[in-house]
């Protein structure tokens, strides 16, 4: 270990191996340097690497890895807290992470803007956003404090930095921001922290390196890829949600999943149903289960503080809930009206929200939805009566009334959880400043622990909205509260692949947006959008137009068919693609520059992707597009390639290409030398069909060897752990079109679905 005593400050550096170091930074050295209150990474010990090194420079200090420099970080330092913060006044500290000027800076998880981030500040504090949010809203819902940096475009010498703040007290990142020597500024709002720095030669070694520490991510069961459907306020009981399941099979129009958002309950109280609406919802999700769908409830955090509603009862018995400075119950105003917040934290805490879990598991609940868990709260009772009282006060002198008053009432929400206190399994007091972030992932792991008590072979489904690293292991996340513009459907593609690039591959927005009314179009393309998301949900607010995929009359229905049937058809090479990024934590989603870092033009390109290394989408973005200009990237840095189109079998080559992009067309290209293992479309994942088609895209002429990874398994178990599944590679040779492929088997685990292949070469 390398150690460095400063004047202001203290160094220690570890290997934990070639690739990834950890350097911690405190400008208080009496304090220790371990922040036990983030659950364990998953690697923690050092292989005994000792190539790196810390090294003293005149203005700072430096990081390197045999010689190479690493990273450079000046202006290490103490700063006085921010006044946004009600809590963390104590030390704040700051340092500069020295960037050349023409580096790129990507990820930092669940952001708006552009896929390169440099010119903006970002904070990490999950928050909701009161409605949707804007394209500079910061922050949001999830806070994923991991930076890569790119500090040369070109290929041979391409060096990706990865930098990983282990922190999870509020804090901010300055991206190349008004100031010299250009940086990435951090600040953290204590006053030490522990940055782990990942090296490697591409960007994909940099975010498999990530999701190493932080947790591979999840790989769900086959049934949570497939169409999802939602609305706040509908189904309203048991008949429109038969209704509403029927209707889709009776259009052929493929499901997978139905929610109840917080309308199921009995006055929003958690783990209830309403017993006028939903009187029996064993037999309800019986009959759902029959037509092969699943069920998805909302849970929030904040439990009803009322005496005689069970779960209140239970928790206050087990005394479970987050206390306040005074020492009692924190009550803070949600859904429900006033509600206490169980401090998951403590594994006790976490064992008893398992067991309110596990109830609504027993009655059959396949796949849990946790909102609210920033946690967001309106307003502390407290809160609310002391701001209330100091407004009466101040009424008998009206000049006090003025604009910090208006700011407290704005920033009401903001500030209602600065009074929480948090326990510790040890019996430590923590204020909710450092607990704030970790909420949902403790959230989340007590969630998961209701899927392994009630269903141990079953891979669960948990769907959240706030989170910190390591989420990605339990949970898929969706982008909260969006509207239903075009702006934000572009918006969304560059967010789901932010995300993607922060080691959380199993994202998605709110299809038709969340807020407003959606107009068909906007709906049509961003179904097609959604298609090839790794997420799929429709899902829209309280009272907005519908979004069923119905609901514009037959020209719009045909079109949204079309594509949630595309979905479907996908099925085979989806599933293999989540399997490998479950393995690797490359994302399934990827931007161009990952799979073509050569190529300098494709660091422009947001509003492109690939799906594993594979398929290229260029979904329409904008009202009326008849034409979309759609760039297919160079192999190699210059390499001319062809691009098969998914549609027409048409061959296009690399560069822009415009294409005509009517209504029913979004632009797929299969990559060349790639193939896509696909079948007629299914109603619903437990169907599967006998034949299962390639569709290859073998270079001009046919000329090279198309090899197509497939992988299947049961769809829902955790047999796969055991070596359950199958995985194989097809090997299509020349002209061989229609013929049967030769099939490497990999893995020979279970039996494939198929018996029969087909080849298809369009082009
Ligand atoms: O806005 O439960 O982001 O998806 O439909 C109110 C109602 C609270 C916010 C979630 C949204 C959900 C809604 N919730």
């Amino acid at each position: 270990m390398n150690v460095s005593h400063e004047e202001n400050y203290k160094l220690e550096l570890e290997g934990l191996d070639r690739k990834i170091s950890r350097l911690n930074v405190s400008t208080r050295p009496e304090k220790d340097f371990v922040n036990d209150l983030i659950p364990p990474l998953d690697i923690e010990k050092t292989d005994g690497e000792t190539h790196w090194e810390l090294n003293k420079k005149s203005d700072g200090f430096s990081v390197e890895s045999s010689g190479f420099p690493v990273a450079e970080f000046t202006e290490l330092k103490e700063v006085s807290p921010d006044p946004v913060d009600g809590q963390n006044n104590g030390h704040w500290l700051r340092l500069i992470h020295k960037l050349a000027d023409d580096s790129r800076v990507f990820g930092l998880g669940e952001k708006t803007g552009y896929l390169e981030k440099s010119g903006r500040s970002y904070e990490m504090w999950n928050r909701d956003t009161n409605g949707f949010y804007t394209h500079n809203e910061d922050p949001l819902y999830s806070s994923i404090p991991f930076y890569i940096v790119q500090e040369d475009g070109s290929c041979q010498t391409c060096n990706f930095l990865g930098v990983y703040l282990h922190q999870a007290e509020r804090s901010k990142f300055n991206i190349k921001y008004g100031e010299r020597p250009y940086g990435v500024g951090v600040t953290v709002s204590s006053p030490k922290t522990m940055l782990y720095l990942i090296t490697g030669e591409e960007i994909k070694q940099v975010v498999k390196g990530y999701t190493r520490l932080t947790g591979k991510p999840l790989f769900p069961p086959k049934w949570a890829l497939g169409y999802h459907h939602s609305k706040y306020g509908v189904p309203s009981d048991s008949n429109e949600t038969l209704e509403l399941a029927k209707e889709f099979r009776n259009r052929e129009i493929p499901c997978d999943a139905i929610y109840f958002d917080i309308q199921h309950m009995d006055n929003k109280r958690v783990f209830t149903w309403d017993e006028d609406r939903f009187p029996e919802p064993e037999s309800l999700i019986e009959k759902l289960h029959e037509m092969n769908y699943r069920v998805v409830n909302i849970v929030d955090p904040g439990v009803k503080e009322e005496e005689g509603y069970e779960i209140y009862d239970s928790g206050k018995e087990s005394e479970v809930f987050v206390k306040d400075k005074e020492g009692d119950d924190y009550s803070g105003s949600v859904w429900p009206g006033f509600c206490v917040f169980p401090d998951f934290i403590r594994e006790g805490v976490r064992d008893w929200w398992a067991r309110q879990n596990g109830k609504i598991l027993d009655q059959g609940v396949d796949g849990i939805w946790n909102d609210m868990n920033e946690p967001a709260i309106f307003f502390g009772k407290k809160q609310i009566k002391e701001i209330a009282s100091e407004l009466l006060d101040r009424f008998s002198d009206e000049d006090h009334l003025d604009f910090s008053c208006k700011n407290r009432l704005l920033n009401i929400g903001e500030s209602s959880t600065n009074s929480m206190v948090h326990e510790t399994d040890k019996g430590e007091k923590i204020d909710h400043g450092k607990v704030h972030n970790l909420y949902a992932l403790y959230e989340a792991m007590a969630t998961e622990q209701a899927f392994e008590r009630k269903r141990p072979n079953k891979r669960p489904f948990i769907l959240t909205r706030a989170g910190f690293p390591g989420i990605q292991k339990f949970a898929a996340k969706w982008t909260g509260d969006n509207s239903s513009t075009w702006e934000h459907m572009r918006m969304s593609v560059y967010m789901s692949l932010n995300l993607g690039m922060s080691g959380l591959p199993f994202v998605g927005p709110d299809i038709g947006g969340f807020d407003g009314d959606v107009e068909p179009e906007l709906l049509t393309r961003w179904i097609q959008l959604g298609s090839v998301l790794p997420f799929f949900r429709n899902h829209s607010s309280l009272d907005t137009a519908p979004q069923e995929p119905w609901s514009y009359g037959e020209k719009y229905e045909k079109i949204n068919r079309k594509y949630i049937s595309l979905r479907y058809s996908l099925l085979p090479f989806l599933y293999t693609e989540f399997f490998r990024t479950h393995r690797s934590g490359v994302p399934i989603m990827r931007p161009l520059f990952m799979e073509f870092p050569g190529d300098e033009e494709t660091y422009s390109v947001s509003d492109q992707f690939l799906l594993g290394n594979s398929m290229l989408v260029a979904p329409v973005l904008e009202r009326n597009a008849e034409r979309r200009l759609v760039y297919l990237p160079y192999e190699d840095g210059n390499r001319d390639i062809s691009w098969l189109d998914w549609w027409t079998g048409d061959r296009l080559e690399s560069g822009y290409n415009l294409l005509e992009t009517a209504l029913d067309v979004m632009p797929i290209f299969i990559r060349e030398g790639k193939g896509i293992p696909y079948t007629e479309p299914v109603q619903h994942t437990e169907k599967l069909r006998n034949v299962l088609k390639i569709k290859i895209n073998p270079g001009p002429g046919g000329k090279k060897e198309v090899s197509v990874p497939i992988y299947h398994d049961d769809g829902e178990s955790k047999g796969y752990d055991r070596g359950n599944y199958f995985y194989g590679e097809f090997l299509i040779e020349e002209g061989g079109e229609g013929t049967a492929p030769e099939l490497e088997v990999k893995h020979d685990g279970y039996e494939p679905f198929w018996t029969e292949t087909e080849v298809i070469n369009p082009g």
